[in-house]
């Protein structure tokens, strides 16, 4: 199998459809102007910054039937599936820049996609507060955004669960839930019903995130295609204010960097969302400049060079 690509391409999608607060729209460009781009190349990755995609305003509507704005959602998600997928065909590592959850919809489809055209087995990574594995019957909200993973896992309107072609896109065997501390009661039941790996805060306080990364990563080979999907609503609210779903009793500084660091490690790394950044509700654009630095981690920075502290610690 080949090595997975040092080419990034940068797909901004700008809209908060799926959320429950207006401002997540203002995601790409927030992390643009943080430098996100810039720091890639300063860990030798290629950068090509691909502008934004277009799509319906945000109407905000109440939900209908269990979904809101379902026919919008399904609008961007197209879009993000389509430009998804175009830049795995061309060998390039998409990072998709939202924009709310829902749009992993979307990015996770045309992941699964294209590792089933290729013969590469897909796991996903789910960093978020939120276990997004709700149903129309199942939602307190109606927002999407509570969705991807269950739409992903085949239980959804067909518009969505359909999105890559075959459904579901995944089986739950293929995702790892990291640092959730939020479910609903009915999610709940589900999560535990459709068998999720689910690493939740308790895991995580009681284990470390030495060992729950050890876990998460536990069996992957060479032909594994890892793909992240980074909720910036992961991190502790009190290092990341800037999303509109905050949860207290997060990953620290420390946690999410190793957490971040453990994943380039494997070199398996082969696309990543970066979503449900609202900078109108950020202090100076700095949980955009954490997710960033985050980013740095991910694409292999570490303080000093990783063989030179194995060596000192042998
Ligand atoms: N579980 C709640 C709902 O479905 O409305 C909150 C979901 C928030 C989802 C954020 C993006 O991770
Ligand atoms: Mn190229
Ligand atoms: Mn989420
Ligand atoms: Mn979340």
């Amino acid at each position: 199998t080949p090595a997975l690509s040092r080419t990034v391409a940068l797909i901004g999608a700008p809209t908060d459809v799926g959320a429950g607060a207006r401002g997540a729209s203002m995601g790409p460009e927030a992390l643009r102007v943080a430098g996100l781009a810039d720091a890639l190349r300063a860990q030798g990755v290629q950068v090509l910054d691909r502008g934004n995609l277009h799509g319906p305003a945000n109407p905000w509507q109440p939900a209908q039937g269990g979904y809101r704005h379902l026919d919008e959602v399904v609008a961007w998600n197209r879009a993000v599936h389509a430009a998804v997928h175009a830049e795995l065909q061309h060998g390039h590592l998409p990072i998709l820049l939202g924009g709310d959850h829902c749009l992993a919809m979307g990015s996770i489809s045309a992941v699964a996609r294209h590792c089933r055209a290729v013969g590469r087995t897909l796991r996903v990574l789910w960093l978020d507060a939120h276990a997004d594995f709700n149903t129309s019957e199942l939602t307190p909200s109606g927002n999407l955004h509570g969705m991807p993973v269950a739409v992903l896992c085949g239980f959804g309107p067909t518009a969505l669960t359909h999105l890559g072609g075959a459904s579901p896109a995944l089986h739950p065997s293929q995702v790892r839930q990291i640092g959730i501390r939020s479910v609903d009661p009915g999610e709940k039941r589900f999560v535990h019903e459709q068998r999720l790996e689910v690493y939740d805060m308790r895991y995580i306080d009681e284990m470390g995130m030495r060992h729950t990364m050890e876990q998460v990563l536990a069996g992957l080979d060479d032909n594994t295609h890892l793909h992240v999907s980074f909720d910036v609503d992961f991190l502790d609210p009190d290092i990341a204010p800037g999303v509109g779903t905050t949860v207290p009793g997060g990953p620290t500084y420390r946690e999410a960097q190793l957490c971040m660091e453990m994943i380039a490690d494997t070199g398996r790394l082969g696309s990543l969302d970066i979503v449900e950044l609202n900078p109108a509700l950020d202090e100076r654009n700095r949980t955009a400049r954490l997710a960033v630095d985050l980013v740095e981690s991910l694409f292999g920075k570490s303080t000093l060079m990783r063989e030179h502290q194995v060596r000192r610690r042998g």
